[in-house]
């Protein structure tokens, strides 16, 4: 059985993990609105794996007995800027996701929740992937600029994603 304190923060990451799938879907439309189809697509993709890290709490929340309180998911920005901008915010944004899993890491730990703790693993390796992966995209962005060419190289780039 998880304790309420677990339950509790177990709830709250999912919260999180939803609002990432809401954060990244409103990136998608803002660059697809920019005609940036392989960023949106990447996004797009990214939205959808977000949604899947919350249903993985959620089975697992249930497993150990707990319960799940679903709460409103904040509403993501609207504009964010250039492409740079938007993927700068989305390395800020898992990084402030790594700090959180971190903690509900050492939460379980503290707790001697073996259990969670095991589960979390799966989580914090995600993170290492996630913040490697985006970092790469800002700095290819960085060095090629979001003006000329090379841009729409990258764009159909990312537009490959899930696609083999
Ligand atoms: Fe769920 O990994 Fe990104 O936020």
């Amino acid at each position: 059985m998880i304790s309420p304190t677990m339950q509790g923060a177990l709830n709250a990451q999912i919260n999180l993990e939803q609002y990432s799938a809401q954060l990244y879907l409103a990136m998608s439309a803002h660059c697809a609105g920019k005609s940036f189809k392989g960023f949106a697509h990447w996004l797009k993709v990214q939205s959808a794996e977000e949604t899947a890290h919350a249903a993985k709490l959620v089975d697992f929340l249930l497993a150990r007995g707990g319960h799940l309180e679903l709460k409103a998911i904040a509403a993501p920005p609207i504009d964010f800027g250039g492409v740079i901008q938007v993927f700068e915010q989305t390395l800020a944004h898992e990084k402030t996701i790594t700090g959180s899993i971190n903690a509900l890491f050492e939460r379980a730990r503290a707790e001697k929740d073996h259990a969670s703790e095991i589960a979390l693993q799966w989580y914090v390796t995600e993170q290492v992937e996630e913040e490697a992966g985006v970092g790469e995209i800002v700095d290819h962005l960085h060095a090629i600029g979001d003006q000329g060419g090379a841009i729409w190289y990258l764009d159909s780039k990312m537009g490959k994603r899930g696609k083999g």
